[in-house]
């Protein structure tokens, strides 16, 4: 077996816990709306988690019959939709069933899921969806990553719909830490992963891929809100220089002066955290879109990194051999980084130096997904994968970039070197930061 079954099962159980509290925290008035207008309402996501797993492993692993063809159908899908067909109009209420239907739907999709998982051949070597015990794996890692989503997306409710958990404050912090350039000498890099080489990975891992890069120097800190305060004050925002121009129209078109996260009051800062605004926190690295990070990157006379520079900052060391986690092998705990839902909010960039690099660069993994300036694409020799074909091959478009790392709100199982999110340039909602590098 190359699943442990309990392993599994508790880790669907810790899934269904912790996206159930997520749920929870809103009051019962939000179900039906869409917090952030390019993703469907809160009632998709309550459906889609039980949804997803059980037409993946249950119906079509193990070829079990429907509990509700038509929900099965309303759940499947609904990601990231293009900004023109956004997905659900506002007045579709009546396309979404009552909550009690979906409470029934998931309470049964739930019970057949953890059966299967329990009981069921969800291993059967040679199988398409359950070879290695695909399907089970995709599931676990697919409710995981979507416990982000839902952050991000209640993050843009008003602070009256959500409490905060009893004793919790942002991390402010004080001044920013030191920035430096950090030199990074050039060297292979292994990019993705053998199917065999790990329990599951994504199809977009796979398969290993060696690349070179030359020397090059990288912030060894993400880019604060101080410094991009900077930049801000400087007039990048109105300077079509700095923009490439797609982006330059996006800024114009809603006449953009400063990031998503930040507010303006009274002629001061603010960043919109999860459950308050705090005067904004100097230290804190920057939430940002990759058209933002570019175009403060052209400021400095920088550039974004690849994704092979990240690899090779995060994972590379002197010696040649490539580390498991940027600090080494110790396992990913809360001195390593801001992730595994941590914190709500960021905290002070440099507040983990257990989890820098061997080149001592900070917060590589955590404290906020890294833009890179590489479009998302395959691997020479990707296949889709067969439990979820689209994953990644729709996203495959020249429009989506690659971000490395984690964020507050990522969980410690997606935690590894090959993992590879993707977003379009301008989605402003997601936990991304960045840092800068040069050509040595
Ligand atoms: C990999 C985070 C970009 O949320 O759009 C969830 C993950 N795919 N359900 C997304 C995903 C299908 C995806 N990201
Ligand atoms: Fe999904």
């Amino acid at each position: 077996m190359a699943i442990d079954r309990d392993a599994a099962l508790s880790w669907y159980q810790r899934n269904r816990a912790r996206s159930r509290a997520l749920f929870d925290m809103l009051p019962g008035d939000v179900y039906y709306q869409k917090p952030i207008d390019l993703r469907h309402p809160v009632v998709f996501y309550d459906g889609h988690l039980p949804g997803f797993s059980f037409n993946t492993l249950v119906k079509n692993g193990l070829g079990r019959p429907s509990i509700d063809a038509r929900l099965e159908a309303l759940f499947a899908r609904g990601i990231d939709p293009h900004e023109s067909q956004a997905a659900g109009d506002a007045g579709a209420r009546n396309l979404w069933p009552p909550r009690e239907t979906v409470r029934a739907f998931v309470a049964e999709a739930d019970r057949q899921v953890l059966d299967a998982i329990a009981h069921a051949e969800i291993d059967q070597p040679g199988h398409p969806l359950l070879d290695r015990a695909e399907a089970a794996f995709a599931i676990l890692e697919h409710e995981a990553m979507h416990q982000e989503t839902l952050l991000y997306m209640w993050h843009r409710l008003p602070f009256e719909m959500k409490r905060a958990p009893a004793g919790y404050r942002p991390e402010t912090g004080a001044a920013p830490p030191v920035q430096r350039d950090t030199h990074v000498p050039g060297g292979p890099v292994t990019l993705g992963v053998d199917a065999g080489a790990r329990p599951f990975s994504w199809d977009n891992e796979r398969p290993a891929l060696t690349t070179f890069v030359t020397d090059f120097s990288i912030d060894r800190h993400n880019v604060t809100n101080a410094a991009f305060l900077e930049f801000v004050e400087a007039g990048g925002y109105r300077n079509p220089r700095l923009w490439r121009a797609k982006d330059w129209v996006w800024v114009g078109e809603h006449r953009l002066e400063h990031p998503l996260f930040w507010e303006r009051q009274d002629g001061r800062y603010f960043w919109r955290g999860m459950f308050e605004a705090v005067l904004l926190p100097p230290g804190w690295p920057v939430y940002v879109t990759l058209a933002e990070a570019a175009a403060f990157a052209a400021w400095r006379g920088r550039r974004l990194p690849t994704e092979a520079q990240y690899q090779r900052a995060a994972y590379g060391t002197p010696g040649g051999e490539e580390r498991r986690f940027p600090w080494g092998d110790a396992c990913a705990d809360e001195s390593r980084g801001v992730f595994d839902f941590a914190s709500w909010d960021p905290r002070p960039a440099g507040s983990t130096p257990a989890g820098a690099s061997a080149w001592g660069v900070h917060d590589l993994v955590g404290n906020g997904w890294e833009w890179t300036r590489t479009p998302f694409a395959p691997f020479p020799g990707f296949t889709p994968i067969p439990s979820y074909p689209e994953y990644s091959a729709d996203f495959f478009d020249g429009d989506h970039f690659v971000m490395k790392g984690a964020s507050p709100a990522t969980a410690r199982e997606l935690i590894r070197p090959t993992f590879r999110n993707w977003f379009r340039p301008r989605y402003p909602y997601v936990y991304a930061t960045f840092r800068t590098v040069a050509d040595a």
